[in-house]
């Protein structure tokens, strides 16, 4: 399991555009978004540069490994 910082998000849309994105490019993984602790949690395989990919391309700030 992995966590990572996400910010820019403030509503479930946000948590929802970001959830989307990466199980676009982890679709074997379990994505949980945390929107009180801006973390995002990645059950399974997950490279952090796919990580970081997706939350960017989605249009939000990667914040890194927690
Ligand atoms: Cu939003």
């Amino acid at each position: 399991m992995k966590k990572y910082k996400v910010l820019g998000m403030s509503c479930a849309g946000c948590a929802n555009s970001v959830s989307k994105a990466l199980k676009a490019v982890v679709p074997e993984a379990s994505v949980d978004v945390n929107l009180d602790s801006k973390e995002v949690r990645i059950e399974g395989i997950a490279e952090d540069t796919a990580v970081q990919q997706a939350v960017e391309g989605a249009g939000f700030e990667y914040g890194g490994p927690v």
